[in-house]
């Protein structure tokens, strides 16, 4: 599942390379009101392209393409962003614990054995502040809590899904939600790669990550 936002110059690469994996997967791109050729150059492919008329955000792309997903009776689903930030070479690793059902909901850690990916010190600091909010609100202790590397099961996106209000800075809702939810959620690493580009890293970005993860964490499971 792709979710893209212009992101003409990365996604024929990343395609390319996901079904030389042979994953008998299907591939769905849902490209969110670009205004470059994503979607057109996707659809040369034989993948499933979804296009949002106008652009609606990160997570709005995401959910739309994980209810597509959900729709087609798939058992594990997993996310990998377009600008080439993600190496699709882990895709096998995130989705094995998902297939082998040791996980509902698998993370892709760019700060696994130690490692200190090349990134902006106050985007490092940030991840490193919310991964201590994450694990004192959930008892989660995790390394990376803002990776859209994620693979997830289809039970556990069934319940989740329709929990998720964010539609841009979802990455920590969908956190908080999946482990009030009860879902087994591990992290597995990954190589950093270095974003080309980046949109977010402002302000901006933080005062809404705190935002999401205040209010995410008034969100009580009807389970319990
Ligand atoms: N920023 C942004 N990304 C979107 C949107 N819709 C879909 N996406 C896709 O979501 C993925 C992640 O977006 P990025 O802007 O790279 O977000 P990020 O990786 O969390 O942040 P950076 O570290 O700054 O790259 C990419 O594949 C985008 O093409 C949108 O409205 N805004
Ligand atoms: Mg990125």
């Amino acid at each position: 599942m792709i979710p893209a936002h212009n992101e003409a110059r990365t996604i024929t690469p990343l395609i390319e390379y996901l079904e030389h994996l042979e994953l008998k997967s299907t591939i769905i791109v849902v490209d969110d009101g670009s205004k470059d050729d994503t979607a057109t150059l996707a659809s040369l492919y034989g993948v499933t392209v979804i296009s949002h008329e106008r652009n609606l955000g990160q997570w709005a792309a995401l959910r739309t393409g994980f209810y597509r997903a959900l729709s087609s009776g798939t058992e594990a689903i997993i996310a990998i962003d377009s600008d080439g930030q993600n190496d699709p070479a882990y895709v096998p690793d995130l989705l094995r614990p998902v297939k082998e059902k040791r996980a509902d909901f698998v993370i892709g850690s760019r700060f696994m054995n130690g490692t200190r990916p090349e990134m902006p010190i106050h985007r490092y600091v940030g991840i490193r502040t919310f991964n201590v909010l994450i694990r004192l609100l959930t008892h989660l202790k995790l390394s990376d809590c803002t990776s859209g590397y994620r693979a997830y099961s289809a039970r556990l996106l069934t319940e989740l899904l329709p929990t998720l209000k964010e539609n841009q800075y979802g990455a920590l809702e969908a956190v908080i939600k999946s482990a009030k939810l009860g879902a087994r959620i591990l992290e597995v690493p990954v190589p950093s790669i270095k974003a080309s580009k980046s949109s977010k890293g402002s302000l901006r970005y933080w005062y809404n990550l705190t935002r999401v993860v205040v209010k995410s964490s008034f969100f009580h499971a009807s389970n319990g």
